[in-house]
């Protein structure tokens, strides 16, 4: 028997979501960061087994933003769990707070298992988590409680099986080669926006989106040339830091890690332009790629 179906990943921003998804596909599927509200587009992550094919959707964590940006984030996720066939809720164990068990609550009505997953416990020790999981017990309808760290890939597996118990006989929905739904141009755009998280500092990050003008893959190089949209002047200086280093650092580590994806060599034009209400445009955050018509 051959089985499929999707499942929904949801959680607030930060708790690993992404990183958990990469461990169970096996492949960076979806960028993460340090910095909360990493994803922005949902995201299909597939892991395939011999008798198997699981989906995972990967989503925005829970935020209550209320940019036109924010309304994109918060119906992606809210979407995300329509016609999927189990529900993960990703807890961070350091960081249980109201907002975690109100998501838990929210899913006792929906019509397929949920799966109550504790995250990052390679930080965090049992007996903290002790009154946690007192407490999460309340929650009868949840199929199965796990704890796991994504990162360090511990207990993958155990998600893993517990999944594959509930989904039902179904169809490859996709081709057996393929592991994200997304095309190389979107995660060069990933790519890019994730090392600006990474090396830029405090408001900055989730002022910016990247993106691409062209993508042209010749046969021994690709080119692209891209954009870091940002909303102020002074967030343009930054980005572009002195003698243009910042720019410099996220530009090179970004095309290093582009090259290896695509296995060619890449030569990449970066720059930084002022928007300064792509987050409120609604015609603006559809070019970018977070058209609201779409979900
Ligand atoms: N120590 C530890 N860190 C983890 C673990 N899983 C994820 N992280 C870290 O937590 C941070 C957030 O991870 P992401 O996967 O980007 O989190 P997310 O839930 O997708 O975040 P958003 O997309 O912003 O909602 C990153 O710095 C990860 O390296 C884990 O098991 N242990
Ligand atoms: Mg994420």
């Amino acid at each position: 028997m051959f089985k499929s179906g999707f499942v929904a990943v949801i959680g607030k921003p930060n708790v690993g979501k992404s990183t958990l998804i990469n461990a169970l596909v096996g492949e960076k599927v979806a960028i993460t960061s340090p910095k909360p509200q990493t994803t922005r587009n949902k995201i299909l992550g597939i892991k395939n087994g011999e008798d198997y094919q699981v989906v995972f959707v990967d989503t925005p964590g829970i935020y209550n933003g209320q940019s036109e940006l924010g309304k994109y984030l918060k119906k992606s996720t809210e979407s995300a769990t329509n016609d999927v066939d189990a529900i993960v809720v990703l807890l961070d164990a350091g960081k249980v707070t109201k907002t975690d068990f109100d998501l838990i609550a929210k899913q006792e009505k929906s019509p397929v298992p949920v799966f109550v997953v504790i995250n990052k416990i390679d930080i965090s020790s049992y007996e903290k988590l002790y009154p946690t999981l007192a407490k999460l017990n309340e929650y009868r309808f949840v199929k199965k409680f796990v704890t796991l760290s994504a990162l360090r890939k511990r207990n993958i597996d155990v998600l893993l099986d517990a999944l594959l118990d509930v989904l039902p006989e179904g169809p490859e929905y996709f081709s057996r080669d393929q592991y994200t739904d997304k095309n190389i141009r979107f995660m060069a755009g990933e790519i890019i926006r994730e090392k600006a998280l990474l090396f830029l500092q405090e408001e900055i990050p989730h002022g910016i989106a990247v993106e691409i003008n062209t993508f042209k893959e010749l046969k021994n190089i690709i080119k692209i040339n891209a954009d870091i949209i940002c909303e102020s002047d002074r967030h343009k200086k930054i980005i572009i830091g002195s003698n243009g280093s910042m720019l410099k650092k996220i530009g090179s580590s970004s095309r290093g890690e582009i090259e290896k994806l695509c296995e060619k060599p890449v030569m990449l034009e970066l720059f930084v332009k002022v928007r300064p209400d792509w987050k409120q445009n609604k015609s603006t955050l559809a070019e970018l790629g977070y058209d609201i018509k779409q979900l």
